[in-house]
């Protein structure tokens, strides 16, 4: 038979063990959010970062609109956006096709020119590359 004493100890390391599960579940939760966050915030900086042959697409906008390279750079478009775009070039040469949430397209270019393209999908969405 417990007395008193006992079932109160019993409840109280109860509670103790609730505790700590409730504060190792929001630890867990907190500790995934912060790897999201940095993960998020890191390929965030390697786009705003720019190493110049790298093209963002976000907010239904090619960033940076127009990018300078030397000839032979691979430019490569990534779509941080929440919709599907492409990168088709004016005159045709070439066309990623659609391209969607977090997908990318590379292209290298050998010749120097400039090169205008454009989303297929959004017309108003245009960009350049300028090729030395
Ligand atoms: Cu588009």
């Amino acid at each position: 038979m417990k007395n008193i004493t006992q079932i109160l100890e019993e409840n109280r390391y109860m509670t103790i063990i609730k505790n700590k599960m409730a504060g190792a579940a929001v630890l867990i939760f907190l500790f995934s959010a912060v790897l999201i966050s940095c993960s998020k915030s890191s390929s965030n900086n390697n786009n705003s970062s720019a190493s110049s042959n790298k093209v963002s697409i976000a907010n239904m906008a090619f960033s940076p609109a127009s990018i300078t390279v030397t000839a032979g750079t691979m430019v490569t478009w990534t779509n941080n956006d929440n919709m599907t775009h492409t990168v088709t070039a004016d005159d045709g040469s070439y066309d990623s096709g659609n391209i969607v949430t977090g997908n990318g397209f590379s292209k290298t270019f050998t010749v120097a020119g400039t090169y205008a393209y454009h989303c297929t999908i959004h017309p108003s969405m245009t960009g350049t590359v300028i090729v030395k």
